[in-house]
């Protein structure tokens, strides 16, 4: 924002909308907040950029996106919507996901204090009136005393810089900007460059319908079962006799599931019994072979090989071509198994045995450049008609730094994590007052079932408020001392773990120049003890006035 001229100043503060809190996006977290604030006395408008909400769950429309989290653990405990609420799959799809949020929209009436279509762009704390004044694109200006970020961990998608990209004459779309309306697939020569969770879902999809598919992989995905079930309204009824124990384990957990790691080694069974353990893990399904298996394999190269040599035997064994085997499941691991998120398949690796696909190891062949009608590797020239860019975020903090916000020390917050991020509990940032983000860097974010975050990390931002409502001060934010102490533990935490190993989005490694650290803090339980202190210690490190 520039600087304004008093004139300036003095008419747009009358055109502004001015609320307690302005809440961003309306995915889990944000929709969360607009409820349980609103019920609680505060005046509170929501800003989203998208048409409806469910935040990723609107953008992300390519064919095949699907949550890679099982219900009921991925929805809202609040037992007012969960008792009227059935799913049809265990692993719901982007329509039905969509669904769930006109169904919450509708039961807690969060619309008419949602503005869509709205996306922030910029904004500037005014020092003498402690009030944050919010600009967005298509024009209406704000103010608020708070303003709350939830834009997710995904809201900001990583296009790389290809050459000729522009020139391609085709459909060429980000699976996060992808048309409202769909796109027809079939019959189509399709090439999806990328194999993260998104490029696995869209491949699984495209193969089916596609004339001919090629896959782009630059590293192999170290993909998991799904293990995807049909429910049944019967089924669901008699599992919603323990939906409220299950809720009330989330939080305990690592990462705000229903189940957590063992407490037990891997290297400390014999390979038999490992192997049992690892096949119940598998037949299980979904992100039980990551999340609850043995404690050593996040922290112990010897430990983790046992793990991902079980995923490269069973992954090989549905392969057909051995020539494929070294390029989809190799011998080497490409990284630590779990050190960059697995993703759920349900027939990913079947889909290399049909004879519409081929794969292009990038690491081989990479790619020259785009063309009108394809892609040039250092092979051939494929022609296409339709290019997926399944590449991926500039995750965790690029939904934050992409709005120009200014806070008191004349640096936007782009700018003052140019070297790295800087929060206090992954909450607030030194300098930029009354500013709160949620599901944002340093906290468990990336590491944690969003629903779980959302109402967790959400209470204790909505306990903040009510704190400063209390009487106790009208401006807050963290000590610089507070900062660097979180910093310190996030970086005690990672030197423990084989996370640096993997050139990943948790190490913010997928984006090149960005600095490289640990942007979620693995173990919602643990995390949320800290927060608990903090707040017991009447909000330790952070300056109220
Ligand atoms: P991811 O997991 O970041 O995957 C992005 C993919 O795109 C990954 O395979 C990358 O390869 C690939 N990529 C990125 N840049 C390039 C270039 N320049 N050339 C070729 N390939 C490239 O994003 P997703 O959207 O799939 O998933 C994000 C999260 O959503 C996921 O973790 C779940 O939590 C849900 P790389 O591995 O970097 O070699």
């Amino acid at each position: 924002m520039s600087a304004r001229s008093d004139a300036t100043s003095m008419a747009q503060h009358a055109s502004e909308q001015s609320f307690d809190v302005i809440v961003v996006g309306a995915g889990f977290a944000g929709l969360y907040q607009l409820y349980q604030l609103r019920k609680k006395g505060f005046s509170v408008r929501l800003l989203e950029a998208g048409a409806k909400p469910g935040g990723i769950w609107y953008w992300n429309c390519y064919p095949g996106a699907r949550v890679d989290t099982h219900v009921p653990i991925y929805e809202y405990s609040m037992e007012s919507l969960w008792q009227e609420w059935n799913w049809s799959e265990r692993f719901p799809g982007r329509d039905e996901l969509r669904r769930y949020f006109d169904y919450v929209d509708e039961k807690l009436d969060l619309s008419r204090d949602i503005d869509y279509d709205t996306r922030v762009t910029g904004a500037e704390f005014d020092t003498q009136e402690n009030q944050w004044r919010i600009e967005t694109e298509s024009g209406p200006l704000y103010s608020a005393q708070y303003f709350v970020l939830c834009t997710g961990f995904a809201a900001k998608p990583y296009i790389p810089d290809l050459k000729g990209l522009k020139e391609f004459q085709g459909p060429c779309h980000h699976t996060a900007l992808w048309p409202q309306e769909g796109l027809d697939l079939a019959g189509k020569r399709v090439g999806v460059i990328g194999t993260g969770a998104s490029g696995v879902q869209v491949i699984q999809e495209a193969a089916a319908e596609a004339a001919h598919l090629t896959i782009f992989q630059r590293t192999p995905m170290i993909a998991l079962p799904m293990q995807q079930q049909a429910l049944s309204p019967e089924g669901q009824a008699r599992e919603k006799l323990s939906y409220r124990e299950r809720y009330a384990r989330r939080p305990e957990t690592g990462a705000g599931f229903d189940y957590t790691g063992r407490e037990d080694t891997a290297l400390e069974h014999s390979q038999e019994e490992r192997d049992a353990v690892y096949d119940g893990l598998w037949q299980a399904g979904g992100l039980r072979f990551w999340a609850a298996n043995f404690m050593d394999i996040g922290r112990d190269e010897d430990a983790n090989l046992t793990a991902y040599n079980f995923w490269k035997e069973r992954t090989r064994a549905r392969i057909k071509d051995p020539a494929l085997h070294e390029k989809l499941a190799p011998d080497v691991p490409p990284h630590p198994f779990g050190t960059k998120r697995p993703s759920l398949e349900q027939n990913y690796y079947e889909v290399f045995n049909q004879d519409n696909v081929h794969l292009v190891d990038l690491k081989d062949t990479p790619i020259l450049e785009i063309t009108e009608s394809g892609i040039r590797t250092g092979e051939k020239h494929i022609d296409l008609d339709v290019i997926v860019l399944a590449t991926g975020f500039d995750a965790v903090t690029g939904g934050l730094t992409q709005i120009d916000i200014r806070g008191t020390q004349g640096k936007t917050l782009k700018e003052k994590w140019a070297e790295g991020v800087r929060t206090h509990l992954g909450i607030a940032s030194t300098g930029f007052p009354n500013l709160l983000f949620l599901y944002g860097p340093q906290s468990p974010a990336g590491f944690c079932n969003g629903p779980t975050c959302a109402e967790v990390q959400g209470d204790w931002i909505i306990g903040l408020l009510e704190h400063m409502r209390g009487g106790n001060g009208r401006r807050i934010e963290p000590t610089a001392k507070a900062e660097e102490t979180w910093n310190g533990i996030m970086e005690e935490i990672v030197a423990d773990t084989l996370l640096p190993k993997a050139d990943s989005w948790y190490m913010g490694a997928n984006i090149p120049g960005k600095p490289r650290q640990l942007l979620n803090f693995p173990g919602v339980a643990i995390y949320m003890d800290f927060c608990k202190a903090c707040a017991d210690n009447g909000y330790e490190g952070f300056s109220i006035s």
